[in-house]
């Protein structure tokens, strides 16, 4: 096998296979992608997205590719770009730099002791070490994490303009082109009675579709219990984070009267968090995120912690471009359960993604990248083209 960069050296020194896989550089840079159209959420709204893309260089030469993604500065979560990016810079690349990249539990421990919390930029950086290991012994991530069960995942699109009309019509157009069949519709920046009539001509409008509501925390116990019988009438099938984080004990007496099951998001990162949601009878699935977990195989282990406290699992998203999307899949193809697929719809709501060859969106399905690394190659120039200029 020609392994990429130590064709040159000896079989003996060959089959040493941490040789050449020390990490020599690690280059974090701030993108700013406009999207399509206007993305809003309860308590923000955007119509670019910023990344914070990771390049990670090994002593071979290889390079692998990790991303941060945020939404609305540090609004979903606390972590902007600025401060991922001045993070990483000052504390996570000094802690590996010079390690082995194929030690990947020592690495994630060396950048939480360098940083606590920080999970989107060590999630960022773990991911590129990740690619870049992959791509050097030409194995991909999956194959790290277990091993892959699945080459695709069915993917929902998220309605979000609060435009009726416009939602109906960009659903039909991704019906009809056979991308997605599932939606889900951004709650809480109307008044819950306006948010009922458009779910209302929604629902009308797209018979047979599974439609997910996500109130990103906006709504209090009372207006839960007001709506959400209306809701079941309509067919809702799954209601994400109806509350603030803190009210685990409010969010699991609407959950006992709901019919419908609550998703837990902004409310858990750590596995802490899962565990107390789950027992509190808050949340009967989770919604898995790079972003919240910090690193591929923490991820892998908040999807475990959950199953284990009998919840479902949902590949969430926070509009990864199709880097942060293949960051995902490497871990949501190896997960033995995933009820609810997955949201990957950012690669398609950026105006320019930044790989040589987007992931493929078919049948309903977003194709897990199968090739080294993360299956996916950067595009270095659209890459430099959207780099935030000092
Ligand atoms: C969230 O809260 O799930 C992901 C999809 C979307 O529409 O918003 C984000 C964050
Ligand atoms: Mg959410």
């Amino acid at each position: 096998m020609n392994v990429p960069g130590i064709s040159g050296l000896s079989p003996a020194e060959r089959a040493d296979h941490r040789l050449g896989r020390d990490i020599t550089r690690i280059e974090p840079v701030i993108v700013d992608l406009p999207t399509t159209r206007r993305h809003r959420l309860s308590n923000t709204e955007v119509t670019f997205q910023s990344y914070v893309i990771v390049r990670a260089e090994l002593a071979d030469g290889t390079v692998g590719y990790g991303e941060a993604a945020t939404l609305g500065g540090p609004r979903w979560a606390e972590e902007s770009v600025e401060a991922i990016k001045a993070n990483i810079d000052a504390y996570l690349a000094p802690a590996i730099l010079g390690r082995n990249a194929l030690d990947f539990e020592a690495n994630l421990l060396a950048m939480k002791k360098a940083a606590s919390r920080n999970n989107a930029a060590r999630g960022a950086v773990d991911s590129a070490l990740f690619d870049a290991a992959g791509k050097s012994l030409g194995l991909p991530t999956s194959l790290f994490l277990g091993g892959a069960l699945r080459d695709r995942i069915e993917v929902l699109w998220a309605l979000a303009s609060g435009d009726a009309d416009q939602e109906i019509e960009e659903a039909k157009g991704k019906l009809s082109a056979r991308e997605h069949r599932r939606f889900k519709i951004k709650l809480g920046f109307h008044s819950p009675a306006d948010d009922m009539a458009r779910l209302t001509r929604i629902t009308e409008a797209l018979p047979g579709c599974e439609i997910v509501c996500d109130v990103n925390q906006a709504w209090s116990e009372a207006t839960a219990i007001r709506y959400l019988p209306r809701m079941a009438e309509l067919g809702i099938v799954l209601i994400e984070q109806p509350l603030r984080p803190g009210l685990l004990e409010a969010t699991g007496r609407i959950a006992a009267r709901s019919s419908i099951p609550i998703m837990t998001d902004e409310a858990a990162f750590t596995g802490a968090e899962i565990v107390a949601n789950a027992t509190s009878g808050a949340g009967s699935v989770y919604s898995l995120k790079l972003v919240k977990s910090g690193g591929l195989m923490e991820l892998k282990r908040a999807a475990g912690t959950a199953q284990a406290c009998g919840m479902e699992l949902y590949g969430g998203c926070l509009l990864e471009t199709g880097l942060g999307a293949a960051a995902h899949l490497a871990v949501f193809s190896t997960l033995p359960t995933l009820e609810w697929g997955c949201e990957h719809f950012g690669p398609r709501i950026v105006k320019t993604d930044l790989l040589r060859e987007p992931i493929t969106f078919k049948d309903f399905h977003i194709h897990c990248p199968t090739g080294p690394g993360l299956g996916v190659d950067i595009n270095e120039d659209a890459l430099a083209a959207m780099t935030r200029k000092a």
